[in-house]
């Protein structure tokens, strides 16, 4: 990434309320702190199979949650623990479901990648890469044909940008002008391949461009100007334009996966974006340098948030494992979903 050092003097811009700027604190700092306690019930062997942290990343989903509206949909990548909290889905079920127990929101039985929730629109956690991008388009398919004005965020990553069939997903939702909102998430990996070594042509919001799709680049460390970027691409889609690319700049702080060793960058480059870049300590600094917060309005919503985690932590630790019976459940579904 183009690590842009944060120079400028932090200003919140007159439309911006404390109170939300607070709230996209509180979220960022949420998801956060979730995926710390997840990479230590990791370590624990509490957690099993693939885990894939969000650390870095926070101001994505949580600048795009801020744009989006009641009834919007989102589908993302295995990297998701993220997207299902700014949803508004329950840390407890989120976490239970991380350490396999039947308090999870997949009854246990589906883990990191394997998540839904139609109640929050949220349709998962998809482990094959560029997957959720056609079925993200088929959500907004169904949205226009109901012609209920919904929107529906599609998230991959700079990796799964280069896969086929993002291109006939392109096409199709431009062709039938789809209320799809295609977010790469660029972090500059794709596991450990660099951008640079992946890709002809880096300028991924210029995707779309062939297929009359709007594109727009953004950066992904500012939580408002995610948001910014969030109500130009959903007004777009609300309005019948069709789709469209916003590509936002961001950084994973952690390894790809949990049994990632990491070789493929330096720390030193890492530690730098945390230093000059982090999104959190971002707002941060504009709720304290704009007197919007003092340090101890801010070390209470650390400890609150601190104990929601906890807690989620202790609700998975109690909920018992699922049965031997559930292998045999929830194999098909009992009728076709109909107001999803
Ligand atoms: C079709 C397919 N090919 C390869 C893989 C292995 N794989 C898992 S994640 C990944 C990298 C994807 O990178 P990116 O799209 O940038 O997402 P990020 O992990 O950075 O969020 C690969 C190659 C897979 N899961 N599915
Ligand atoms: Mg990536």
């Amino acid at each position: 990434m183009a690590a842009r050092k944060n120079t400028k003097k932090p200003n919140i811009k007159p439309n911006i309320a404390a109170d939300e700027l607070k709230k996209y604190y509180r979220e960022m700092l949420l998801i956060r702190r979730f995926e710390e306690k997840a990479g230590q019930l990791y370590g624990m062997g509490l957690i099993g199979g693939f885990c894939h942290l969000y650390i870095g990343q926070e101001a994505v989903v949580v600048g795009l949650e801020a744009a989006a509206e009641e009834g919007d949909k989102r589908i993302t990548s295995y990297r998701d623990h993220g997207h299902m909290l700014a949803s508004g889905m329950d840390p407890n079920g989120v976490m239970a479901e991380l350490t396999g127990r039947e308090g999870g929101y997949s009854k246990g039985k589906g883990g990191s990648m394997h998540m839904f929730s139609r109640e929050k629109h949220f349709y998962g956690g998809h482990g094959i890469v560029g997957a959720q991008v056609p079925i993200g388009a088929g959500l907004a398919f169904a949205d226009r044909y109901k012609e209920n004005g919904r929107v529906t965020f599609t998230y991959f990553g700079d990796g799964a940008s280069n896969q086929g069939q993002v291109f006939e997903t392109f096409n199709m939702a431009s062709l039938w002008q789809l209320p799809v909102v295609f977010v790469i998430e660029n972090n500059q990996y794709a596991m450990g391949t660099s951008q640079s070594r992946s890709t002809s042509t880096p300028e991924l919001y210029t995707r779309g461009k062939p297929f009359g799709i709007p594109g727009e680049q953004v950066d992904g460390m500012d939580v408002l100007a995610v948001k910014e970027a969030g109500e130009k691409a959903v007004a777009h889609c609300r309005s019948g334009k069709g789709p469209y690319v916003l590509e936002i700049m961001t950084y994973r702080y952690r390894g790809h996966s949990m049994s990632d060793p990491a070789k493929y960058r330096t720390r030193e480059e890492v530690q730098k974006i945390r230093e000059e870049r982090d999104p959190i300590e971002h707002v941060r600094t504009l709720l304290l340098e704009g007197k919007h917060a003092s340090e101890e309005d801010l070390k209470a919503i650390d400890k609150e948030i601190k104990q929601v985690v906890n807690d989620a932590a202790e609700f998975s630790k109690d909920s018992p494992e699922p049965a031997l019976e559930e292998l045999w459940t929830d194999i098909y579904a009992e009728a076709a979903p109909q107001n999803a």
